[in-house]
């Protein structure tokens, strides 16, 4: 029987992982994933393990961030040929990527892409986000047809969502999904109160929040998002240890750590058809 766009089974899971990020040298933690091969197996045993959308930042080379592209495009292109992830290309890129480089990234024709709605002080660094260009972002996903997970790194970015869709109206899809990401030097913190109040303020047209911790907010982050109903996102992006002092040997280790506290919490990892109707890319058939 065919039901309504986003209908999903609440006690669906979604666990997205972010393999890779930008800030992290592959000399320093090699079993990070930079290659295009190292990412697509990646990708396979997070599916495998439990993970239904993923987030992608990509290398060059020498291990680099870019935005190259046709590099994006390939990923893109590799990605769904090995799986069922909804694919989800970063547009934060690194701290040091143009604007113009950042908008340029839906040329690849992404399932998702992030979108974070402020100028958040990044450790010692900015990572930009002025107004005009996350409206002109916006209004480029919309028009390209890929759906934007908005991510949030503070109170006031919970904020500029709301105006955001009051002005603009609502993403491609018709579905609302943010990230909270906490514990970023510059943004919230990651504590069980700052998730509470970000997610009492979330606007009501947004139907499915995730969040993640970065560092050592990972788990406690984690636990509160589940114990609020909301999904996870979880990778080497956001954490390198699974716990105080061991280096985190891969991301299906992440992942399957995510599925092991929603069990706990009665909760099943999603499927990616369910990935897909909750993010309103297709007809819930779930
Ligand atoms: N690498 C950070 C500067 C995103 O992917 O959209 C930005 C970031 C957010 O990771
Ligand atoms: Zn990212």
């Amino acid at each position: 029987m065919e039901q309504s766009v986003g209908s999903v089974d609440p006690k669906a899971l979604l666990i997205t992982v972010a393999p890779t990020g930008a800030e992290t040298a592959k000399v320093d933690v090699p079993q990070l994933p930079t290659t295009l091969e190292e990412l697509v197996r990646t990708a396979q045993e997070c599916e495998a393990a439990g993970a239904a959308m993923i987030h992608v930042h990509i290398r060059d080379d020498d291990h680099r961030p870019t935005l190259d592209l046709a590099r994006l495009t390939d990923t893109v292109q590799a990605l769904r040929e090995a799986t069922d992830l909804v694919v989800q290309l970063s547009t934060g890129g690194s701290v040091h990527d143009p604007l113009e480089h950042r908008l340029r990234v839906l040329d690849a024709a992404p399932d998702s892409c992030s979108l974070t709605m402020g100028t958040t002080n990044f450790g010692d660094d900015v990572f930009s986000n002025p107004w005009p260009f996350v409206c002109e972002l916006y209004q480029l996903s919309q028009e390209r047809e890929v759906v934007p997970e908005f991510e949030l790194f503070d109170l006031g970015q919970v904020a500029a969502l709301e105006r955001l869709l009051d002005t603009y109206g609502l993403p491609f899809g018709g579905r609302v999904h943010c990230d909270l990401v906490m514990g970023v030097p510059g943004g919230m913190p990651g504590t069980t109160d700052a998730l509470v109040a970000a997610v009492a303020a979330l606007p009501g047209q947004v139907t499915t929040w995730s969040a993640t911790g970065i560092g050592r907010t990972t788990l406690p982050v984690a636990l509160a998002a589940l114990s609020k109903g909301g999904h996870l996102r979880v990778g080497m992006e956001d954490v390198l240890t699974i716990s105080r002092g061991v280096p985190v040997e891969s991301n299906r280790q992440l992942v399957e750590r995510a599925v092991a506290l929603g069990e706990l919490a009665q909760r099943r990892p999603a499927t990616t058809a369910e990935a897909r109707a909750l993010l309103g890319l297709a007809l819930a058939e779930v």
